[in-house]
C-alpha cells in the first residue's frame, strides 16, 4: 500500500472507493454519555439525548494514538483535519505525524488544515483521490491541493448556535444571536478558518436565496457542490435543484451530517462546500 487518505470524522465521510481511506472519530459527550463518531454512531439517539439534556455537553478531538492507528502502515499519508482555529484535531495530527515519521524513516505524513469542515473537506479529499489516481508524486499532489484549496469555500445555514456558543467556538458577538427564535444565520468559513456570519434570515426561502447569492458572489459558475444536512434533506434537495436550474453543469451530491457536524450544526443545519474560480 503506497498512499492513504485519512480525515477526522467532521468530513461526514466514512469510506472512499478505490483509495485506502480511514475516518478518525471525534467524540461527543453529553452528560455521562459518550458518542463515538464512527460508522456505528446512533444519530437519532444522540439527537434525542441532546434535546432532553439540560447540563453541559461537548466534544473531543482525536488523540495522537487515534491518528497513529489510522496511519497504520501507509508509506504516504494525506491527513485532512477540521479547521485548526476551532479544534485541536490538526495539532494532534501534527504530533502524530512527527511520531510516525520518527518511528518509520522513509514514511511521510502530509497534514492538511482544511480551515473548514464537512463538505469542503470532502472536496479536498475527492481532489486528493483524483491526484493519487492520476499517478502524481506526493510533492506534486501537495502543490496542487494547496492551489485547489484557494478555490473552495464553505457556506452554511444554522437554526441555532447553542452548542457552538456553549463550547466557545464563536465570538461573543455572534453568540448573542444564539437564542433568537425563528432566525437562521447564513455564514461562511473565514479565510482564517473561523465561523463568520453573513446574514440573518427568517424562513427557508431567504436561506436558499442567500446561499445562492453568496455562491454567485464567490464566482460559482457550475463546479462541484457538496452538501451536508442535519435532519434537513428537504432544504438540501431544494438547494440542489435551484443550483441545477441556474448552473445545469454543476456536480452536486448531498449527504447527512455524521456526529460531529450534527452536534454543532444542530437540527436543520445545512453546510455547503463549493468550487469557485
Ligand atoms: O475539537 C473538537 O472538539 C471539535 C470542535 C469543532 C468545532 C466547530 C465545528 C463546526 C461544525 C458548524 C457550522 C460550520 C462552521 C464552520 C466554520 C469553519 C459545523
Amino acid at each position: 500500500m503506497k498512499y492513504k487518505i485519512v480525515s477526522d470524522s467532521s468530513s461526514d465521510l466514512l469510506c472512499l472507493e478505490q483509495t485506502p481511506f480511514v475516518s478518525v472519530p471525534l467524540h461527543i459527550i453529553v452528560g455521562s454519555q459518550e458518542f463515538i463518531d464512527d460508522a456505528n454512531v446512533d444519530l437519532a439517539k444522540m439527537d434525542e439525548v441532546l434535546s432532553s439534556h439540560k447540563g453541559r455537553s461537548g466534544t473531543a478531538c482525536p488523540g495522537v494514538n487515534d491518528w497513529l492507528e489510522a496511519f497504520e502502515d501507509a508509506e504516504t499519508v494525506f491527513c485532512v483535519t477540521i479547521t485548526s482555529a476551532l479544534s485541536g484535531s490538526y495539532n494532534s495530527a501534527v504530533s502524530a505525524k512527527k511520531e510516525y515519521e520518527e518511528q518509520f524513516p522513509g514514511r511521510c505524513v502530509h497534514v492538511i488544515d482544511s480551515l473548514s469542515t464537512g463538505p469542503e473537506m470532502r472536496l479536498i479529499i475527492e481532489k486528493l483521490q483524483e491526484l493519487i489516481l492520476a499517478g502524481k508524486e506526493p510533492d506534486r499532489i501537495m502543490n496542487e491541493i494547496t492551489d485547489y484549496m484557494r478555490h473552495t469555500r464553505l457556506l452554511f445555514s444554522l437554526e441555532t448556535l447553542t452548542n457552538l456558543a456553549n463550547n466557545g467556538r464563536i465570538s461573543p458577538a455572534v453568540a448573542k444571536l444564539a437564542g433568537i427564535l425563528g432566525i437562521r444565520l447564513v455564514g461562511q468559513a473565514s479565510p482564517q478558518g473561523e465561523l463568520q456570519m453573513l446574514n440573518k434570515c427568517r424562513g427557508k426561502q431567504c436561506v436558499l436565496s442567500s446561499i445562492l447569492r453568496h455562491m454567485q458572489r464567490m464566482g460559482f459558475r457550475g463546479g462541484k457542490v457538496r452538501i451536508s444536512h442535519s435532519f434537513n434533506e428537504g432544504t438540501a434537495t431544494e438547494l440542489m435543484s435551484q443550483i441545477k436550474k441556474l448552473f445545469p453543469a454543476s456536480d452536486i451530491r448531498i449527504c447527512a451530517t455524521r456526529g460531529l457536524c450534527s452536534y454543532y450544526a444542530e437540527r436543520g443545519g445545512i453546510l455547503v462546500g463549493l468550487e469557485c474560480p
